[in-house]
């Protein structure tokens, strides 16, 4: 989508802190980390979120993306996943992402 921010960092058009990335996904560091790691997992194909009929085999790039994003970033001791859908949920860029949340204790509380 032309006007959409995350399909240009996913093209290279608008730079990013890449952490991991391959034919159907990249990860790319969160602008505004909400922890001491914050990595965003995204398709690169526009999906305007999770159950945007997101392909198998893009959920499944974007687990393994999950898991590199662990290794390459040490988060040995646990980390949060998290996939804000629609407006009502904190919803605020309208192209389906993962957020990767770590390293610090997080609590056990969904939010
Ligand atoms: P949300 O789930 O849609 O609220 O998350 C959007 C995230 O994208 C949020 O954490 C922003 O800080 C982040 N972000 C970014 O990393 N780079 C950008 O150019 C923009 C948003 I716009």
């Amino acid at each position: 989508m032309s006007d959409c921010i995350f399909c240009k960092i996913a093209s290279n058009e608008i730079p990013s802190t890449v952490v991991y990335e391959d034919d159907l996904v990249i990860a790319f560091d969160d602008l505004n980390p909400q922890a001491p790691v914050h990595t965003l997992v995204i398709p690169k194909a526009h999906h305007e979120n999770i159950i945007d009929g997101v392909p198998a085999e893009t959920l499944a790039a974007m687990t393994h993306a999950v898991a590199e994003v662990a290794r390459i970033k040490g988060l040995d001791e646990g980390f949060r996943v998290i996939s804000n859908k629609g407006e009502a949920a904190g919803q605020t860029v309208m192209h389906f992402h993962l957020h990767v949340l770590g390293g610090k204790p997080l609590g056990e509380g969904l939010i």
